[in-house]
């Protein structure tokens, strides 16, 4: 059985944003196409405590996008974002949400950040979401969202342990902090095992 994993498609995420990813938005209309084409669909969410570590605000004199050791985990710092509760952090009101089996939050735990959404940057802790596909018989996942080069590629990275894994190059935008991050991602992804894909090619798939 196949499974589409919607990652990180939240306002923060988007233009406007706390966060935002260039041309995040323009992952909606495809992402709502997909989920008709799919058997199963979950999305996750990144739902950080407003004393999270991940934000720069929450160490004195440091900047966003500065490093740091975040309890012995290297971590750049970012700003505010995704706060549990506020309205940065609910998914994208044109996000269809009908067929969302299963949302699965990230990034809780105050001390540690979490760019994948099954396991916790240290692989600590797992959000129970590999867990839950496996029990609902999921064999191929179906990655896309935001960001390609941060949670979509670690999302994907650590479902492939369990699971075949595609990621859907359209239905996903990047930041490209360094100018071609996301060119890399999608090569790291592929040396992985994990395969590159269109909408267009799964929209007639299930
Ligand atoms: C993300 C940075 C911090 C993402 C989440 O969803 O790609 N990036 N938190
Ligand atoms: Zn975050």
């Amino acid at each position: 059985m196949k499974a589409l994993i919607l990652v990180d498609i939240q306002n923060d995420f988007l233009p406007g944003g706390a966060l935002a990813v260039p041309e995040g938005d323009e992952v909606i209309p495809v992402a709502n196409r997909l989920q008709a084409a799919f058997p199963l669909v979950v999305a996750t969410q990144d739902w950080h405590p407003a004393n999270h570590g991940s934000f720069a605000v929450n160490h004195p004199g440091k900047k966003v996008f500065e490093k740091i050791e975040l309890n012995g985990l290297p971590q750049t710092l970012g700003p505010v974002h995704c706060v549990q509760g506020t309205a940065g952090a609910e998914l994208a009101a044109e996000l269809q949400r009908g067929q969302v089996a299963k949302i699965f939050p990230k990034g809780t735990d105050a001390g540690i950040d979490s760019y994948s959404g099954l396991f916790d940057n240290g692989h600590r802790r797992s959000t129970e979401l590999g867990e839950w596909l496996k029990a609902h018989g999921v064999t191929e996942v179906f990655v896309c969202g935001l960001a390609t080069d941060y949670c979509v590629k670690f999302t994907a990275l650590d479902a492939q342990l369990g699971f075949k894994t595609y990621f859907i190059e359209d239905a996903s935008r990047g930041v490209n902090l360094e100018p071609n991050d996301v060119k890399h991602a999608i090569t790291e992804m592929g040396r992985a095992g994990i395969i590159t894909v269109q909408s267009a090619g799964l929209l007639n798939s299930k």
